[in-house]
């Protein structure tokens, strides 16, 4: 008699335990088939980055959007001679530096989709007011604007590019 309690008691518990590995089983491949969805994101826009691996890497608004983000005033000395600040979003050059594990480099050279480019040194873009950003004055910056904008606080408006397509850290 005690006997037969005692064993119909383990019986539950062996079945409470099945039902417990079944439904974390569930859980598992719930969460593992959601994942590849959420990596199938596609990026808004891509910069090559090239000498900091054997191959060229992209740096996408998927990396910023895992970033810690900075708003900046920078000042752009235009070709009247007249200066405009503008408050601008994004991160700054040397955390992208950091992301991609840059330690040392001599010129890094910035080019735009319209093959515009410019070289730059450590001095120019470890500063606090340069940025690869993505919004100015609060707004999304439109792909008239030049997806994603080298900003260069301080310096002549040919320092500063616009749609930004390829990096290259010499
Ligand atoms: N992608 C891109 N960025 C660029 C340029 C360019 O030709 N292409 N010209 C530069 C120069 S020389 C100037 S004076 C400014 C002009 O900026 P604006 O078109 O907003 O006046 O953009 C700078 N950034
Ligand atoms: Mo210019």
């Amino acid at each position: 008699m005690f006997k037969k309690i005692k064993s119909g008691v383990l019986k539950m518990k062996k079945i409470a335990v099945v039902m417990i590995l079944m439904m974390s089983l569930l859980v598992f491949v719930g969460c593992s088939k959601e994942e590849p969805v959420a990596a199938a994101k596609e990026p808004a826009w891509s910069i090559t980055v090239e000498g900091v691996r054997d191959e060229a890497v992209s740096f996408t608004d998927l990396d910023v959007d895992k970033m810690g983000t900075v708003d900046a005033k920078a000042t752009m000395k235009k070709k009247d001679g007249t200066e405009q600040e503008q408050l601008w979003h994004g991160v700054s050059f040397k955390a992208f530096l950091d992301y991609l594990e840059v330690k040392d480099y001599n010129l890094v050279i910035v080019e735009a989709a319209d093959g515009y480019s410019k070289e730059y040194t450590s001095l120019e873009l470890e500063n606090e007011g340069c940025l690869l950003a993505v919004k100015v004055d609060g707004k999304d910056l439109t792909e008239e604007d030049g997806l994603v904008y080298l900003v260069v606080d301080g310096k002549g408006s040919n320092w500063w590019i616009k749609n930004v397509s390829k990096i290259t850290i010499e």
